[in-house]
């Protein structure tokens, strides 16, 4: 059964307008084409997960996709525009109601942490690990005044970690939206993005904007989402990549991330600091990247050139991808990871390689994706040139004696849902 139910969305925007199961053999370097959407198979196995577990069936399984960000990086803590799509890869949390309060936390890719604690004594700090962010979701749920009660949860997923596909997100979200769901409570979308992200700022600690969360729980299937960071509006932005004969290459440059490892919290002050010096609250408040010069300290300079000209690469490629036209936002993509790599500084050696021979072997455009300092590029490229793309890239590699990078088709998916 597939309950997926019609999101509580916000308004529109102004002028109103892991990947799935990969099929062995396919894989390259651990990633691969994928066997389809979240679907009875991925729901199957997070049921069987829950009952090796808990000895019995789950009441419900949920689902909630990881995300690739198209372009918009670093701008959503600064009340600016994102253009995120939803993967066909994410988390389940398959889930049923307990009489005893407690919280049961179980996750197929971190067999030896389970872990189980009283709902009422969540506090921020009580809880470490992968288990920090479904029980911080549980601490964010209640925090909102919504009563749940004592929960099982087996976590299933097929969303590679530290990939800069938002694993983490999609494991509060697939856990808020469980929870609210099998307690029997209708919560908004918007509201349900809030108190995921909550979950992240102040449960886990990390002081990310709301993109993340918003694309997993509100996109639309064939579509990107451009989210107003600083309104919450929200508009879908036909992105059939398909019907374009085009493909978007995610490309794992195998290096991990973390954004809890301080370089995120850095940047997001660097901004803070620079709209001071500005003599305005946020970065989104400046239009001109004329205005990022009268800054005298050269590095903070640079972090607002960057927010400020990447808001309007947001709303070029939005305009772009309304008028038809996905192959003309390539340039802003490759602009994209020029601003990150020269003004933001948050690109990596793998990253830089990884763009350039995509771009040399025909890829309309290339740049990082995510939170920056390791992870995946994106590379926007003809369907018929993706496999010159992808050598090109294995090969650039290898010359640097690197491991080899990972591919995968990214299909712009739907938002999260009930799966059974
Ligand atoms: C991470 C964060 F979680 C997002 O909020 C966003 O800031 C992104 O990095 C950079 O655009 O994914």
């Amino acid at each position: 059964m597939d309950v997926r139910p019609a999101h509580g969305r916000g308004q529109g925007i102004a002028d109103e307008g892991g990947w799935g199961r990969v099929k062995a053999g396919e894989g390259e370097g651990g990633w691969g084409r994928v066997s389809g959407a979240a679907g009875p198979g991925a729901a199957d196995q997070a049921a069987e997960f829950f009952g090796e577990s808990y000895g019995a069936e789950p009441e419900g399984v949920w689902h909630a996709p990881g995300r690739v960000n198209l372009i918009g990086e670093h701008t959503d803590y600064n009340e600016g525009f994102v253009l995120p799509f939803a993967l066909s890869q994410g988390v389940r949390a398959a889930a049923s109601r307990r009489e005893d309060g407690m919280l049961g936390l179980r996750s197929r890719q971190a067999p030896d942490a389970p872990a189980t604690m009283p709902l009422r004594t969540l506090a921020p700090g009580s809880v470490t690990g992968w288990a920090a962010y479904p029980a911080g979701a549980a601490w964010a749920v209640t925090e909102a005044g919504l009563p749940i009660g004592g929960t099982s949860i087996a976590i299933d997923a097929d969303l590679e970690r530290g990939a800069a596909l938002s694993s983490s997100a999609a494991l509060e979200c697939a856990t808020a939206l469980a929870l609210t769901e099998l307690h029997g409570l209708s919560v908004p979308r918007p509201e349900l993005a809030a108190i995921a992200c909550r979950a992240e700022n102040e449960f886990a600690g990390i002081p990310t904007g709301i993109m993340d969360q918003s694309a997993s729980l509100l996109c639309q299937a064939g579509h990107a989402l451009l989210l107003d960071c600083r309104s919450g509006k929200t508009r879908d932005v036909p992105l059939d990549l398909p019907a374009a004969g085009l493909v978007l290459l995610v490309i794992d440059t195998r290096l991990r991330h973390a954004l809890s490892d301080g370089r995120y919290a850095a940047r997001r002050r660097a901004c803070e600091e620079a709209a001071r010096v500005l003599g305005v609250r946020v970065l989104r408040d400046v239009t001109d990247p004329g205005a990022a010069d009268s800054i005298a300290d050269p590095v903070l300079r640079r972090r607002a050139r960057h927010v400020i000209t990447e808001n309007s690469r947001v709303l070029a490629t939005v305009s772009l991808l309304q008028a038809g036209d996905i192959a003309g936002c390539g340039p802003l993509l490759s602009a994209s990871h020029r601003s990150l790599r020269d003004d933001f500084e948050i690109s990596w050696p793998q990253a830089d390689t990884a763009v350039d021979a995509a771009v040399a072997a025909g890829a309309l455009g290339a740049r990082m994706t995510g939170g920056g300092f390791g992870g995946s590029i994106i590379a926007l490229a003809e369907a018929r040139g993706s496999m010159d793309v992808r050598a090109s890239v294995r090969d650039a590699f290898a010359r640097q004696g690197w491991p080899g990078p990972g591919f995968l088709e990214a299909l712009p998916s739907a938002g999260a849902w009930r799966l059974r």
